[in-house]
């Protein structure tokens, strides 16, 4: 069926998807700029729609954001503090053990790990830490450590990346998040997180993550100072490497949450653009099987609705979540299975209870 749009930019744009041809960077901008949020909606949903039909996933998943000490204090990030700071915390082995066996009988399929870059630990906390949750929970998926953290441990152990990421899937690392990119331009890493590695970095420390074996999730920040040409930069950057690699998994757009930062001027992300930033993402990143709408950034009601514009995956029920309430989210702090499952079947899709590898997964299956 042809589609009528209202901008009329996008009959190219739908043609070229009808024919497999590639979007290129001037389509990016215009799919970004339309006020033809629907238009842009119909269009990814009809590719979200080709690629999986009514399915919808999500993972029963626990974070574990084991310190908020953190060397880096970028600019836009609430979570952070320094040692000394009130409210300074890291856990102890004892204390992740803790936070699991909190939830032991609950059926955790994935847990995932991220945290600052805290002087204080060294590489044996990491591997302790992976080995704690293996012990603990020895069929459920560890998904932890943004490239920012690899990048540092590498420094920490004095080996290689290739090293450094070999000791960590010996202890148990199973995938990566796809933290720590925020967006690919100098100028906005300039401004907002100078002391973060750069995209140059980040991009090569995901190829060889690939390389050695492991799947990664891929993420942007928006809604901050970037412009519509970074977003669209950043998303061929990660077009770019998905071809030399086909390691990343899942792509998630993180909308910006200013409160409690050094941003704090700066509004909330409007409900047009957390949609078009799914939908364009879809469109875009023709080789990136999925795409993630997290209801912890833009809250449940509009995660359901970015299942009709692009998104097939709504992340986790999550317990816990630090990093984004601490910058002022509303969403809930983890929702239960029931309220997952009525979210998906209500916005007219079928839930899908996946692990980290977007296997299906059966009521249970990781309780030791
Ligand atoms: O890298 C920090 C972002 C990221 C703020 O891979 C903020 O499955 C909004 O990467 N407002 C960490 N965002 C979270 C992340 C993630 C989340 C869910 C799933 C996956 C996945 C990865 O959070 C950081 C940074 O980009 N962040 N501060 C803030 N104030
Ligand atoms: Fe540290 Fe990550 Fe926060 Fe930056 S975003 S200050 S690297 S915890």
């Amino acid at each position: 069926m042809k589609l009528e749009f209202a901008d009329k930019r996008l009959d190219a744009i739908g043609a070229k998807i009808e024919n497999n041809t590639r979007l290129s960077k001037e389509d990016g901008l215009v799919l970004f700029e339309t006020l033809d949020l629907n238009g842009v909606g119909m269009l990814a949903g009809r590719v979200r729609q080709q690629r999986h039909g009514n399915v919808a996933f999500y993972v029963y998943n626990q974070h574990l954001n084991y310190t908020n000490v953190c060397k880096n204090r970028c600019r836009f990030c609430a979570y952070a503090v320094d040692r000394e700071d009130q409210g300074a915390y890291t856990w102890s082995m004892d204390e992740i053990e803790q936070r699991i066996n909190d939830r032991i009988a609950e059926p955790v399929n994935e847990l995932h790990i991220v945290g600052g870059l805290n002087p204080a630990l060294d590489f044996d906390y990491f591997i302790n830490l992976l080995k704690t949750v293996k012990r603990l929970r020895p069929l459920a998926k560890i998904k932890a450590f943004t490239c920012v953290e690899i990048d540092y441990l590498s420094g920490l152990s004095g080996l290689s990346i290739d090293d450094t990421v070999g000791a960590l899937k010996a202890a148990g690392l199973d995938m990566m998040p796809g933290g720590g990119a925020e967006v690919m331009s100098d100028r906005v890493r300039d401004e907002l997180f100078p002391k973060k590695i750069d995209s140059k970095r980040w991009l090569e420390i995901m190829e060889a993550v690939h390389k050695n074996g492991l799947t990664s999730n891929a993420t942007m920040l928006y809604g901050h100072i970037e412009t519509m040409e970074e977003r669209v930069d950043h998303l061929l950057a990660l077009r770019a490497l998905q071809d030399r690699t086909h390691g990343f998994s899942a792509y998630i757009p993180l909308a910006f949450h200013s409160k409690n930062t050094k941003l704090s001027h700066l509004p909330s992300t409007t409900a047009v653009d957390d949609l078009k930033s799914i939908a364009v993402a879809r469109l875009l990143l023709d080789n990136f099987d999925h795409i993630k709408a997290y209801w912890v950034m833009i809250g449940e009601k509009l995660a359901q609705v970015a299942l009709s514009y692009g998104a097939d995956d709504l992340d986790g029920t999550i317990i816990e979540e630090r990093i984004t309430h601490t910058a002022g989210a509303r969403s809930a702090k983890g929702l239960s299975r029931e309220e997952m499952e009525r979210m998906i079947r209500s916005a007219g899709f079928v839930p899908v209870e996946r692990d980290s590898f977007y296997r299906p997964v059966n009521e249970g299956p990781t309780i030791p």
